[in-house]
Parts: structure tokens; C-alpha cells; sequence
């Protein structure tokens, strides 16, 4: 059988997340890392983004199908649980984080510091300061959803957990949402506890392309 392939800098979080889930179900995957916007990405992803995923002649792009694929397709643990009411809210979670709140707590807040695209590239300041009450406002929802048990859904690691460990990760390095997440115990809580996962561990300052 064909080894999956990966491809993306594992700086994308979207990129950490399809490595979680392939570390988790123990899949002997390689990570390809290649920049953003790599001729190999605009080739194959129709708007040139990462992560794609490769099987054999097989490509698939968004990291809601692409970790879709893994947990079916291979064995290991269900990252994506059987029961359709965990299932239902592992899928609301993701897609909350995917559709609402990455696009204000990375997109608008973290790239103005990462990508600002300013004259002499110092982060975008009316940007940054103009998200942040949103900012504020997301990680305070995100708090409470895992506030009982370090989990976003039930008492187990799932696909809504990996989803947002790496766009926490990220988020810690940088001022303000680093301030927020160290005065949060929940939110704090919830990274150490994965931080010790094998999984989590391994994408946790990964080589960057
Ligand atoms: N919805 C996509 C988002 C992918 C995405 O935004 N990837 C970013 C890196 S985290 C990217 O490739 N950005 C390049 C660009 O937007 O031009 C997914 O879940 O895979």
C-alpha cells in the first residue's frame, strides 16, 4: 500500500491537526514540508492551500475531509466518534472553530503579527488591537466549553480536541492571546493535558518549512 503523504509547513495549524489525527491512528505517514503557496500545493489544492493530502494517485485537500479519510479509511482509534451524538458535536466543534473562530483568533489576530503585510513587515497594529475584544470574547467561549474536563467533547481525545490544540499552541506565543490563555485555567489545563500525548508532543515546535 501507498504511504500518505502530507504536505504543507507544519507552521499551518491546519497542517498539526492532520498530523495528530495520523499519529494517533498510528499511521506510518510522511509530513512533506513544503512553504506556502509551493508550486507542488497550487498544482494540486484549487486555491494553492494546505495541508493536501496524498494516497497513491489519491488527493484530497481541506483538513475536514482529509482527516475524514484517515479515521475510515485506517484503523486505531475512532478520532471522529461511532455514537452520532458525539459524532454531531465533534462536528459542531470543528466546525465552530473551523468557520467562526479561526478566522478572528488566527486570520485576523495572529497574522497581523505573523503576516501583516505591512510596508516594513512589523505587525499591523490597527489590525491587531482592533480584534482583540473578539479575541478576548472566543478564547473566553473556548474556556468554557473544555472548563469540565479538559475535553471540547465527552471524557476522550477526539478530532474536535486535535482541531484546536495547535491553533492554541500558536496563539500562546503571542502577546495578548498568551496573556489570555496564562489567566485561563481551563484553557491552560487543556494544553498541558495534551501536551502529553505522544501525538501533540511530536507537532509541538516541528521542523518548519
Ligand atoms: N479550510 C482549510 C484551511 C486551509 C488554510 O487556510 N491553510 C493555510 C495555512 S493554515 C494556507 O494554506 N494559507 C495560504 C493562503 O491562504 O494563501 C483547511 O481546513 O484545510
Amino acid at each position: 500500500m501507498h504511504r500518505v503523504q502530507i504536505l504543507g509547513t507544519p507552521r499551518s495549524t491546519y497542517v498539526r491537526v492532520c498530523c495528530i489525527v495520523a499519529i494517533e491512528k498510528g499511521i506510518d505517514y510522511e509530513l512533506v514540508p513544503v512553504p506556502l503557496h509551493a508550486p507542488v500545493v497550487e498544482r494540486l489544492h484549487p486555491f494553492g492551500k494546505v495541508p493536501v493530502l496524498r494516497h497513491g494517485d489519491l488527493v484530497i485537500v481541506e483538513s475536514r475531509a482529509i482527516v475524514g479519510y484517515l479515521d475510515r479509511v485506517f484503523p486505531g482509534p475512532k478520532l471522529i466518534p461511532e455514537d452520532p451524538v458525539a459524532a454531531a458535536r465533534v462536528e459542531q466543534w470543528v466546525s465552530l472553530v473551523n468557520t467562526t473562530i479561526d478566522p478572528v483568533l488566527i486570520r485576523r489576530y495572529a497574522l497581523g503579527y505573523v503576516m501583516p503585510g505591512t510596508p516594513d513587515g512589523t505587525p499591523d497594529r490597527a489590525r491587531i488591537d482592533a480584534s482583540l475584544p473578539e479575541v478576548e470574547r472566543h478564547l473566553g467561549i473556548l474556556a468554557d466549553a473544555v472548563a469540565e474536563n479538559g475535553h471540547l467533547v465527552g471524557d476522550g481525545f477526539t478530532y474536535a480536541d486535535a482541531n484546536l490544540v495547535p491553533m492554541l499552541q500558536s496563539l500562546t506565543k503571542l502577546p495578548e492571546s498568551g496573556a489570555i490563555i496564562a489567566r485561563s485555567g481551563a484553557l491552560t489545563a487543556f494544553l498541558a493535558k495534551h501536551a502529553a500525548r505522544p501525538s501533540v508532543a511530536a507537532m509541538t515546535n516541528p521542523p518548519t518549512a
